[in-house]
């Protein structure tokens, strides 16, 4: 991968494992028993900077590059999926809606309090009857007075309890379809203060709190436990139209470029957990004998591990390339679903390889690879389901295909073939 990283790269890299070996391998697992929200950990992410990597230096994050966020959540994610979604979830869903389509006063008022992680911030799209046809919103947005009255709900919310700024998506022109569909910032107070207060942060008094904005009950979820997610209702809650994100009728489409950009986060936390899975099995391979020999001597037990090993390479590669093409402002939307889609496959594919390899040791939670395995499986639903992603590859690829058709120009205008030879 040395094409991709630079020494810092490599640096950032080691700090993280270091951090991720010290603080959350030891408690990874009671995370995951308890679904206790890691406040502990957060606050020293948010002092590691890890909750604003991309964000510019002026609005108080890092100010470093995509990769370098990618490379963090992969990091992460190899240890423990719940951190690592905590972190993608805030940075990509949470902030980055604000800093790619705020206007500055927006920008100042909201990205610095996300980007120390003094505040922790979601993303509001998904609804009961708005999952992968995204712009079948329900939830209305209404002219009021120099502002907006929200009504409806979000489901399956990532810090919908334990943040504080949300971006959501509200129907504004109900005829236009996506293009009838509008963004909105809206805040509420943490529902973990004391907690959160306990560590120091978690909670700005100083954010225009949205009355009607509040947090469901947490979700009961199969993996990635120890994240907080909930349903968030908006009732009849008035937001000034200073909260309104870009213009009217732009918010699908900023949600889908902003969904771009989550799913390499999603790839890159699926390659961490793959990771993970299959640095466990290689161990256990080398330690573990039956028949008088190691279990890594059986060809089976190093096929299996050489072809994880080879689906990692090509993962890596998937994801770190559409991480460059973001880094350097060119399309990726096609990369990122190929790289989400590959790697959360992965992830499935080697969790439950490395679980095989375990035997009965895999399928106790005396080993991560089981939990690895509960938390791989939501990468192919979350910030949209692999038939989702099939769907955004295949309109790419079938357009492209026709702009070369087109490129050609008319078939009677054509040499034929063999005319002119390539050599
Ligand atoms: N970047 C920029 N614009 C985009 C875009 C993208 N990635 N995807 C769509 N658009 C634009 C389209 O170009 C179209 O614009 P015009 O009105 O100018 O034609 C508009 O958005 C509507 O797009 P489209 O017609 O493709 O919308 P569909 O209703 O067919 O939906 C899918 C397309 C299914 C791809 C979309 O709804 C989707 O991604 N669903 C999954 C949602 C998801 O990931 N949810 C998980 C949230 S978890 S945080």
């Amino acid at each position: 991968m040395e094409r991709y990283l630079t020494p810092e790269h490599v640096r950032l890299q080691e700090r993280v494992r270091r951090f991720a070996l010290d603080a959350i391998e030891p408690v990874a697992s009671e995370l995951d028993e308890t679904g206790r929200f890691p406040w502990e950990n957060v606050r020293a992410m948010a002092e590691m900077g890890l909750l604003g990597v991309p964000v510019p230096r002026a609005l108080g994050g890092m100010g470093l590059d995509d990769l370098s966020y990618i490379l963090v959540v992969e990091e992460l994610a190899k240890h423990d999926a719940s951190h690592a979604i905590t972190v993608s979830a805030h940075t990509t869903l949470g902030t980055s809606p604000i800093l790619s389509f705020g206007s500055e006063e927006q920008k100042r008022r909201f990205v610095p309090p996300l980007a120390s992680g003094e505040v922790l911030g979601g993303f509001g799209l998904t609804e009961p009857d708005a999952g992968s046809d995204a712009s079948g919103t329900r939830t209305r947005a209404v002219r009021d007075g120099d502002g907006y009255r929200l009504d409806g709900s979000k489901i399956f919310i990532t810090h919908a309890g334990v943040g504080e700024i949300f971006t959501v998506t509200a129907v504004t022109e109900p005829k236009r379809g996506a293009r009838g569909i509008t963004s909105f910032i809206v805040c509420k107070p943490n529902v973990e203060l004391e907690r959160a207060r306990s560590v120091g942060l978690g909670h700005h008094d100083g954010l225009p709190f949205t009355e009607g904005v509040r947090a469901g009950a947490r979700e009961d979820k199969m993996g990635w436990r120890a994240s907080d997610t909930r349903e968030l209702y908006l009732e009849n809650a008035w937001v000034p139209e200073a909260q309104r994100l870009g213009a009217e009728g732009q918010g699908f489409i900023n949600f889908m470029k902003t969904l771009d950009s989550g799913r390499i986060g999603i790839a890159a936390l699926s390659l961490g957990l793959a990771q993970g899975a299959f640095d466990t099995a290689i161990r256990y391979a080398h330690e573990r004998e039956q028949f008088g020999r190691r279990i890594w001597d059986f060809q089976q037990i190093q096929f299996r591990l050489a072809d994880m090993a080879t689906e990692l390479e090509a993962g890596r590669h998937l994801t770190y390339h559409a991480a460059w093409l973001k880094s350097r402002g060119r399309p990726f939307s096609k990369e990122a679903a190929m790289a989400k889609l590959f790697c959360s496959e992965l992830a499935m594919r080697a969790t439950l390889d490395a679980i095989q390899i375990l035997g009965g040791a895999g399928y106790t939670s005396d080993y991560p690879v089981e939990r690895m395995m509960r938390d791989a499986k939501v990468c192919e639903i979350g910030e949209g389901t692999n038939e989702v992603q099939r769907l955004v590859i295949g309109r790419h690829v079938l357009q492209e295909a026709l702009d070369r058709e087109a490129a050609r120009g008319p078939i009677s205008a054509r040499e034929p073939a063999g005319a002119t030879a390539p050599w």
